[in-house]
């Protein structure tokens, strides 16, 4: 058994750990909020990083680092107040290391911001200044000095190579799921010329690749008592993409009027009032440095993300879930369909969205 006190206090902490209990529902990493006696010492979040995943530690905190130094930096240059519940705090390790590997796992320590919600769905308000933070994220971004920030999962957010994985496991069928899943994979791979555009456009440079949070989630956002964004967190795949990833990923979440892994099919559809409001905050933060092809194309980026996850799932599923955490044994084919009906309403609102893109950059 992992003594997790012992691994807290490899890190230099303040105070003394009165208690460590789980936090958050991550897919990935195993996250715990750590909690210390004394009034006036910060409570922590000790993550268990998940390490079959970012293979690069090393790189995967360094990143952490410069991205969160950097946004403190342009926090402070625009005279914003209660900075420290503006952006993630890494703890080093007692060796001035900036993770801990105990010979079998790495973990990790950042100041647990106090006071701050966290919701699985936003109503369109939310929406709004929840596009306006994203915008904001990826345009203090846009001059991180230095090296390019590394690739933490390589390739993460590329199309082509993810089905490339995907074809290759239908091709193994380890698990003799395919005949079940075949008219989906077959929906997928009917889709799949389509889905590669973005990879095409960078490749004829016309698509450029910029820093984005590669896991715009609703509930990675932390919100304050009043309903406005504080602070970004899981900055694990904060790498360069397209700013379509962030834009789709955050609507494939907060735009689903069902769950992510909603048995209820009829329970999933697009949200357009999220889609507008969310829209709208993202245009408002982001258009300094927006090009025409990327605004035109963030209704396409809602549409590739939603069919991206489903493709992740139902790898994993037709491979013998080796990826995401499940609950039980269908889960990730539970996941595959309700991104699949999600991905269909997103089609059939395709023109609407547009429509209203075009509609903002025109007001
Ligand atoms: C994972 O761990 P979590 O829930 O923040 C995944 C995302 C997926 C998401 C699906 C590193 O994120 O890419 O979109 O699950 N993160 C990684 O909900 O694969
Ligand atoms: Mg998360």
């Amino acid at each position: 058994m992992i003594n997790k006190e012992d691994i807290v206090n490899q890190f230099d902490i303040e105070g003394t750990v009165a208690e460590i209990a789980p936090l958050g529902n991550g897919l990935i990493n195993d996250t715990f909020k750590v909690i210390t006696q004394e009034e006036d010492a910060p409570d922590y979040v000790l993550q268990r990083i998940n390490h079959a995943i970012f293979k690069d530690v090393d790189l995967l905190q360094r990143n952490i680092q410069r991205v969160t130094d950097h946004i403190r930096t342009k926090l402070a240059a625009r005279g914003e107040t209660d900075i420290e519940r503006k952006t993630l705090r890494i703890i080093p390790a007692r060796d001035g290391k900036l993770y801990h590997f105990d010979g079998e796992n790495y973990w990790r320590i950042t100041v647990l911001i106090p006071r701050v919600k966290t919701y699985e769905a936003v109503t369109p308000e939310f929406a709004y200044y929840t596009g306006k933070a994203f915008g904001d994220f990826q345009s203090m971004l846009v001059d991180i000095p230095g090296e390019p920030l590394g690739e933490t999962i390589p390739n993460f957010h590329n199309m082509e190579t993810r089905l490339e994985a995907f074809k290759e496991t239908v091709a193994r069928d380890p698990e003799g799921r395919v005949k079940k899943a075949q008219w989906l994979i077959d929906e997928l791979m009917q889709r799949a010329y389509e889905m590669c555009k973005a990879e095409r456009l960078h490749r004829e440079g016309k698509l450029p690749k910029r820093i984005n949070h590669c896991d715009t989630k609703v509930n990675n956002m932390l919100f304050d008592e009043n309903g406005q964004v504080l602070c970004v967190i899981d900055l694990d795949t904060t790498m360069p993409g397209y700013v379509l990833s962030d834009f789709g990923d955050f609507i494939r979440t907060a735009g689903n009027t069902g769950a992510e892994d909603d048995e209820n099919l009829d329970n999933v559809n697009l949200n357009m009032e999220i889609f507008k409001s969310y829209a709208k905050g993202y245009i408002e933060s982001a258009k300094s440095f927006l090009l025409p092809i990327e605004t035109e194309n963030l209704p396409f980026g809602a549409k590739l993300l939603t069919y991206m996850q489903t493709v992740r799932f139902l790898t994993d599923y037709l491979d013998g879930d080796h990826y995401y955490k499940i609950k039980h044994p269908e889960h990730n084919w539970q996941r595959s369909l309700a991104q699949f009906k999600l991905l269909q309403s997103i089609e059939a609102h395709e023109n609407e969205m547009s429509a209203y893109i075009k509609s903002l950059m025109t007001a």
